[in-house]
């Protein structure tokens, strides 16, 4: 019966967490008093924030002073990823610790209420619930906020508008179909957009007492499109002073067709083509990097509150992105593909016990979240998870990482992310390999080089077996992994 039960914990390699658990018991004693005050949590999303934020460098004029402020006081890592370069998936993947290919969420559809899989995992707020949290959250932190009314009705606030203001007619000359791709200022005050307001929700929960520990979640919706801000977020980035993402020409020459169509087929944003011949790429670039500084305030709005109350010596910060975003890297805009812009994701963790101000390099992934809150709060792990609890690396400064990050778009599509490398297979066989330490813009495909077989090996041994159909449809995910599967092209 033991074997057995030992058998079926390799299985779900989870050994690796229930050994650190009985280390940390038995040696930490630090840890052990957080165990027992029950720490609270502060969860902050961001959405479609890539890592263009000053401590990541992304962008070279970005201004975050806040974000900066968090990453100061805890541990910044420098290569999580996303699950999903989609919405729904990834937020689905991260609140039950599962990857899209073990529960058929892979695109804007199903919700995760829809996928028998997911529903084995208790959701993140729910359990904190269950463990005797007040649980309070805001915003955008599931996807979808009609569908998903399982869970966002029993904890979830107001704030109903999507995506923040909306410009009654389209400030840009785009007429795409969508009303979300749009981008400029309005004389607007801050107070007026939703964020804002979330914002403000969130500052009255912390200045509250609490007899409970708290799980707060507060979701932004910046700088998720349409990229508009108040006025003077877009003064602080004149124009003309806009420095444009760094590409080469013909980055895409050593790619395949596949990897081409499933990337950037029937997406509702401009094609890169558009935003060139309209002279639009600098403004656009602008009115993501004010939307960035605008959000940034929110999230010091709630920072300064957590820090003028008691309550800051025993909460766990955690800021995360669900996914990146291209500015015209690759020829392409928005997300939805396995590279580098889409994948990566700021993830600050910061709290009691954590050092202050460093960096870690290792692949973590928005999975890793849920098992690393319940070893942070004493609480059991649960078998079901997929992802690995990173308290080794936050509490000991684990410099050896057996993990690799895996995203995916579709069954049969894998990005896998190392320490040194970026590994991408595709459905159609089509692979590609880049030295994420040498050519950190992802420009390069190594994929022929005889030298590099047995790395190649190696990371294409990461991808699973087990690859869930796709649920749901519909959606433009859908769509495109369906022309990609039927060798349709991309016709931009
Ligand atoms: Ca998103
Ligand atoms: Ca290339």
């Amino acid at each position: 019966m033991a074997i057995k039960f030992l058998k079926s914990l390799f299985e779900k390699k989870i050994f690796f967490s229930i050994v650190i658990i009985t280390f940390f018991n038995n040696c930490d004693s630090s840890v052990n008093n957080v165990l027992i005050k029950k720490p609270n949590i502060l969860l902050i999303s961001v959405d479609d924030l890539n890592d263009w934020i000053g401590v990541m460098g992304g962008h070279p004029q970005m201004q975050t002073p806040n974000i900066d402020r968090l990453a100061s006081k805890g541990i910044l890592f420098t290569n999580a990823n996303c699950q999903s370069p989609v919405c729904n998936p990834s937020r689905a993947s991260m609140m039950t610790s599962l990857y899209p290919s073990s529960t058929g969420i892979y695109f804007l559809n199903p919700p995760l209420e829809r996928s028998d899989k997911s529903l084995e995992s208790t959701v993140m707020p729910q359990r904190f619930f269950e463990e005797g949290y007040d649980v309070f959250g805001a915003g955008k932190l599931f996807h979808n906020k009609k569908e998903n009314k399982k869970y966002i009705n029993k904890y979830w606030d107001g704030f109903g508008k999507w995506f923040g203001p909306l410009s009654e007619k389209k400030i840009s000359d785009f007429d795409g179909d969508a009303r979300l791709w749009d981008w400029g200022s309005l004389d607007i005050e801050d107070e007026e957009s939703e964020d804002c307001q979330i914002a403000n929700w969130a500052v009255n929960i912390l200045s509250e007492d609490n007899k409970k520990p708290f799980w707060l979640g507060v979701g932004f919706f910046k700088p998720h499109v349409p990229f508009i801000a108040p006025k003077k977020w877009f003064d602080q980035y004149p124009l003309e002073s806009i420095q444009l993402p760094e590409i080469i020409d013909g980055d895409l020459n050593d790619i395949s067709e596949y990897a081409k169509s499933l990337s950037r087929y029937g997406h509702v944003a401009p094609s890169h083509k558009w935003v060139v011949s309209n002279n639009q790429w600098r403004s656009l670039v602008r009115s993501y990097l004010a939307c960035v500084s605008f959000v940034d305030d929110q999230v010091g709005k709630v920072l300064d509150a957590l820090e003028r109350s008691d309550k800051v010596h025993n909460t766990y910060v955690i800021l995360y992105s669900d996914h990146g975003f291209h500015l015209g890297e690759k020829e392409k805009w928005a997300k939805r593909s396995l590279w580098k812009n889409s994948t990566k994701v700021p993830l600050i963790i910061s709290g009691p016990g954590i050092p202050k101000g460093k960096t870690c390099d290792l692949p973590v992934q928005l999975l890793d979240i849920y098992p690393t809150l319940l070893e942070l709060s004493g609480l059991a792990s649960d078998p079901i998870h997929q992802g690995n609890s990173l308290v080794p690396i936050l509490k000991k400064g684990a410099i050896e990482w057996p993990y690799v990050a895996r995203t995916s778009i579709g069954p049969g599509n894998y990005s896998i992310v190392s320490k040194n490398y970026r590994f991408i297979q595709y459905n159609d066989n089509t692979a590609e390999l880049y030295d994420r330490i040498n050519d950190p813009n992802e420009w390069y495909n190594l994929i022929n080089n005889p030298d590099l077989s047995d790395v190649i090996e190696e990371h294409r041994n990461k991808i699973p077996n087990q690859r869930h159909e796709i649920l749901g449809d519909g959606s433009l995910g859908h769509e495109s992994y369906s022309f990609s599967e039927k060798g349709i092209l991309d016709p931009n």
